[in-house]
């Protein structure tokens, strides 16, 4: 099975890697503590047969499970942009940052026929910034929704904390109730949960450092671990792997049509 090509910056702000499969980032390490920021599985796939399992996943131009009439094929989890491979269309250098812009020229599939155009642009410099902009051109309103789906590397999922979130979420673990954020935010089972609260900045307290994720143009953020069983699952996953990262996701779930002729940008930094 052939390589998906994988590019590394390297400039005086940090190295990131990035995948031409998916548009994906797969690490971020900034040059100030040279700590690695995402997590990528030992056992993800870079063959190009399926989405990459770690870094920040592209989810478009669907979160989640296909709720659209059938097509009479299996339909991808969170779309299949991250099963696609994206053009890259420029590495500018600049003093604070390299900025890289990806482009998915045929964006349509199943599913999603709307004349469109779909762009990832990262930044890397101090911090991480990852864009994903959709253009409507067509004359017709589409729905869309959306993630940039974070995996961030972490100690021990168990001994974490996030700060930021508040209000409603939604628990796809406990079939979409609707329940309070806790205050004290911690990790003691499989976590799901889309927050309903579009926060601006959630914060990942782990032993070592506090990383910072702060979110534009999102209508919610997926928390999401899927604890000792839930690996199982993942043929891409080491049994143990839940213990090393948590999903913290800018996203658009919320059910939102793209106007003709107007742009959309979710745009995730993370410090
Ligand atoms: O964002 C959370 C979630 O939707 C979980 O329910 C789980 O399915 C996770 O994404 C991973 O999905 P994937 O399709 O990447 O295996």
């Amino acid at each position: 099975m052939t390589q998906v090509t994988l590019f590394t910056i390297d400039n005086a702000h940090a190295t990131a890697t990035i995948s031409l499969y998916g548009a994906q980032v797969l690490s971020f390490i900034p040059k100030h503590d040279r700590r690695e920021r995402l997590f990528l599985s030992k056992k993800a796939l870079l063959d190009g047969s399926k989405s990459i399992r770690g870094g920040i996943p592209v989810c478009w131009p669907w979160f989640g499970a296909w709720k659209g009439a059938s097509h009479g094929t299996a339909m991808p989890a969170h779309g299949y942009a991250r099963n696609r491979p994206w053009r890259l269309v420029s590495m500018i250098e600049a003093a604070a940052a390299t900025v890289v812009t990806l482009k998915l020229d045929d964006c349509t599939g199943p599913g999603f026929p709307h004349p469109a155009g779909v762009e990832v642009v990262i930044a890397i410099g101090r911090k991480l910034s990852v864009a994903l902009t959709t253009t409507n051109s067509g004359s017709t309103a589409f729905p869309l929704s959306a993630a940039l789906h974070s995996y961030f590397a972490v100690s021990n999922i168990e001994i974490l904390s996030l700060s930021g979130l508040k209000g409603i979420y939604s628990d796809k673990t406990r079939d979409w109730a609707m329940l309070d954020t806790p205050s004290i935010y911690r990790f003691t089972e499989e976590t799901d949960r889309i927050h309903l609260h579009a926060a601006a900045q959630v914060d990942i307290h782990d032993t070592d450092c506090t990383v910072a994720v702060q979110s534009l143009g999102h209508d919610s953020i997926v928390v999401w671990n899927p604890w000792a069983d839930g690996s199982k699952a993942f043929a891409d996953l080491d049994a143990a792997d839940y213990r090393r990262f948590v999903c913290v996701e800018t996203a658009l779930t919320q059910g939102f049509m793209l106007a003709p002729g107007t742009t959309h940008s979710l745009q995730q930094t993370i410090s």
